[in-house]
């Protein structure tokens, strides 16, 4: 087995511990944050992992109800699920605020949601949805289920042998298991080396998937491609001996694969480079701006943009401020460069000249939402996959 090097971003702490304000003079974590390929099983991991509790916990500031193309994305795969597989109960792993199930409730279908983080946690519940706090794992008890659900969570687990043996344990015979992650492929193609972060264990493609979760006795049967999160797979497994039917989709997504070099190890090593030339393009368009003395503040405070600013060393040397619609981050650092996070209402009262937005993933929603800010001549910065001013 041999590893080789996929991206090195530095030292960077934990991107969703955002600090308090009394936390600003005292010091900070950093551990080192690289991306390796393991030439064997084809998956992409960090060289490091931190332990999942470092990661996930009570103050997890990360609602994903808060963006409504994502609650649009959630509510059609419920109605998509509900008319294909007609399941009568449905757990979901890492369901956060219950921004998923909630669909199914209101189709009357049995819920469980899977929730370490209490902060997320306890808004499930208030949403009705009976949520266990702990982490999923092989040694998790509940069975027969139709419909297992693991969306953005798979990247997000240290140890995935454990976690995909559990799912063929709590798995019915005929049930379906249903896994959405970004794609490596568009990882690599899109340039978008800022989703690599302590929080994310595991870069994955449909092969190396293919591989493990035939290691554990599941079977992928279908895959479709997502926009979602700047390009997802969404995979469809079943025990090996259930009767779903493969689709060629699933061929047609390995092959595409396969076209693209993620079997060989070019494309991985010559990754590096492309990282690092972003970060010139980036830093050389700021400290042009800023020596026009323009003004610039970030929109959007995902863990994303906290590798994109400490790996660039952007601070408020660049950003006046950042602004988030997630009440628990408001108030708050950005861990790493500190800049202050504030309500979305600041951005009017700033009129800045520029707008970065850091969850480009969502650039289409926030560029409608801040549509305004042409009023006073302020322009966007979508810094991935390559720095554009639109
Ligand atoms: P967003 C998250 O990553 C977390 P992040 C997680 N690690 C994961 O795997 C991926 O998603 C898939 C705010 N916002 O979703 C909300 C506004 O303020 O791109 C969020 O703080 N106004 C589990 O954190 C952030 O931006 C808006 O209009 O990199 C978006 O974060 C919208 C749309 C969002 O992911």
């Amino acid at each position: 087995m041999s590893k080789i090097l996929f991206a090195d971003l530095g030292a960077q702490p934990i991107p969703n511990n955002f600090l308090s304000a009394d936390k600003l003079r005292a010091p900070e974590v950093y551990y080192p944050l690289r991306a390796m390929l393991d030439t064997e099983t084809r998956l992409v991991q960090l060289e490091t992992p931190l332990p999942r509790e470092a990661i996930f916990h009570d103050d997890y500031p990360y609602f994903s109800s808060q963006s409504t193309t994502f609650l649009k994305h959630a509510e059609m795969y419920a109605h998509e699920m509900i008319e294909r597989f007609h399941p009568k109960n449905v757990v979901e792993v890492g369901g956060n605020d219950g921004y998923l199930l909630q669909y199914f409730k209101a189709a009357g279908i049995s819920v469980l949601n899977y929730e370490p983080c209490t902060s997320v946690a306890a808004a499930a519940e208030a949403k009705g949805i009976p949520t266990y706090p702990g982490f999923f794992g092989s040694d998790t008890r509940v069975r027969m289920n139709d419909l297992m659900i693991a969306n953005n969570v798979l990247a997000h687990v240290p140890d995935l042998d454990d976690f995909v043996s559990g799912f063929r344990e709590a798995l019915a015979p005929e049930g379906v298991a249903t896994f959405e992650f970004p794609h490596l492929l568009n990882l690599i193609q899109q340039n978008q080396f800022d989703t690599i972060y302590h929080e994310h264990y595991s870069y994955l493609s449909l092969m190396a998937v293919t591989k493990l979760f035939m290691k554990h006795g599941l079977r992928v049967f279908d895959v479709q491609e997502l926009s979602v999160h700047g390009g997802s797979l969404r995979v469809f497994a079943c025990h090996m001996d259930a009767h779903h039917v493969p689709t060629q989709g699933v061929v047609d997504v390995i092959h595409h694969e396969m076209e693209f070099g993620l079997h060989e190890d070019k494309v991985y090593e010559s990754f590096a480079e492309k990282v690092r030339a972003t970060k010139r393009e980036l830093l050389d368009l700021l400290i042009i701006l800023k020596r026009e003395r323009y003004s610039i503040v970030g929109y959007g405070a995902p863990a994303k943009g906290n590798t994109l600013l400490n790996y660039c060393g952007i601070g408020s040397d660049f950003l006046d401020f950042v602004v988030d619609t997630t009440p628990a981050k408001q108030g708050m650092y950005l861990p790493g460069s500190r800049i202050p996070v504030k309500h979305p209402a600041a951005l009017a009262e700033a009129r800045p000249n520029y707008v970065l937005i850091l969850p480009w993933n969502f650039k289409d929603e926030i560029m409608g939402k801040l549509a305004h800010i042409r009023d006073w001549g302020g322009k966007f910065i979508v810094p991935i996959p390559k720095p554009e001013v639109i």
